[in-house]
């Protein structure tokens, strides 16, 4: 029986973070010998905020060196940038033209990026859960590794599959299903523990990346913002920075909350910040030593990538043309 195939992917915006390994990239590792899996370097996604032409190219090089140094083998998964598939673009107009402005406006995340200035933000920043659809339904993906800041946008990519599907009378989009993974569904910022740790977060201080050294882990934890309540406990509404920490370190630790939080029921804040770090160093080093020797043969990822795109394009190609039929356009 042919496996599952699932698509995820990160925007290309920066360096990659903890909460894109915990939440996102990390749970793929697994999945790769169970379900067929493209991996994609999100760099149209990255363009909806503004991006400079030579950092969109090393951050999209070393979004791919992240995903390696993590352990997606790309003997096993297909790895490509975006950008390099035209189908993504060209779906993705074809599903806006199924999908009411009213459902996009629903859209939670967009209007924690916009913020305050709505009138100035990118069309792209407003649509994009659109071309998210496209991603997704033009390799006829059934199943999406995300963290829990993406279930609405995947409840909407299924929208739009049904809309598509009533429309041409079929069921030719499977309707994709999220998969939340993991205890780290949404890391937090290491400055504010009601906000998602981002790679566009203007403080260094409030994420940890998958490129610090171990120092510069240490010093982050340390400084990460916690409280004065007495001994380390669970609890997300009132001490959301500490609750955030335990999170980290469960993850880390591939084992509960309740059991780091009984663990250091007792400590000071200022010790289990040290185990935290040290456990972090531990797991992140060799992520990011590998990540360095990546990125310093870039050749070598080039490879992968043009490898990868080549894969890509086979499978989105026909299910591109297929729509193109249904649609309606002639086929010269
Ligand atoms: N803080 C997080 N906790 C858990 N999962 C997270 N993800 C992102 N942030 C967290 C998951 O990582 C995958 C890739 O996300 P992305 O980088 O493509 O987009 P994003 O969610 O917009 O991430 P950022 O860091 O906030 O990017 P910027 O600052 O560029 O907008 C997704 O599966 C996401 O759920």
């Amino acid at each position: 029986m042919a496996k599952p195939r699932i698509l995820s992917g990160v925007r290309t915006t920066g360096d990659p973070h903890l909460g894109n390994y915990l939440g996102a990239i990390r749970n793929w590792v697994p999945m790769q010998d169970t379900h067929e899996c493209f991996f994609m370097l999100a760099d149209l996604h990255a363009i909806a905020t503004p991006q400079a032409p030579a950092a969109l190219t090393s951050q999209t090089r070393e979004t791919a060196a992240a995903y390696i140094a993590c352990g997606i083998d790309p003997a096993k998964s297909v790895i490509f940038p975006q950008s390099a598939v035209s189908m993504h673009s060209e779906l993705a107009w074809i599903l806006s033209c199924h999908t009411p402005l009213g459902w996009l406006s629903r859209m939670t995340q967009f209007k924690d990026k916009a913020g305050k200035n709505k009138e100035g933000a990118l069309l792209g920043l407003y649509s994009y859960p659109v071309l998210m659809a496209a991603d997704i339904l033009g390799y006829h993906a059934t199943h999406v590794p995300v963290g829990e800041d993406q279930k609405q946008h995947l409840e909407l990519a299924r929208d739009i599959a049904g809309a598509f599907n009533r429309a041409y009378g079929e069921d030719f989009f499977p309707l994709p299903e999220p998969l939340i993974l993991g205890e780290a569904t949404r890391v937090m910022s290491l400055r504010d523990g009601k906000k998602k740790m981002s790679k566009s977060d203007p403080s260094d201080y409030s994420r940890i990346t998958l490129t610090d050294d171990a120092d510069t882990i240490a010093k982050k934890i340390r400084k990460a913002t916690s409280d004065s309540i007495e001994g380390v406990s669970y609890d997300s509404e009132q001490r959301p920075e500490v609750a955030n920490l335990i999170t980290i370190y469960a993850a880390l630790a591939d084992t509960s909350i309740d059991a780091v939080a009984a663990q250091y029921a007792s400590a000071q804040t200022s010790r289990f910040k040290s185990d935290l770090a040290d456990l972090a160093v531990e797991k992140l080093s060799p992520i990011t030593a590998q990540m360095r020797a990546l990125m310093d043969d870039s050749a070598y990822l080039d490879g992968i990538l043009r490898q990868g795109a080549e894969k890509a394009r086979a499978v989105a190609t026909p299910i591109h043309q297929e729509v193109m039929k249904r649609v309606g356009f002639l086929q010269v």
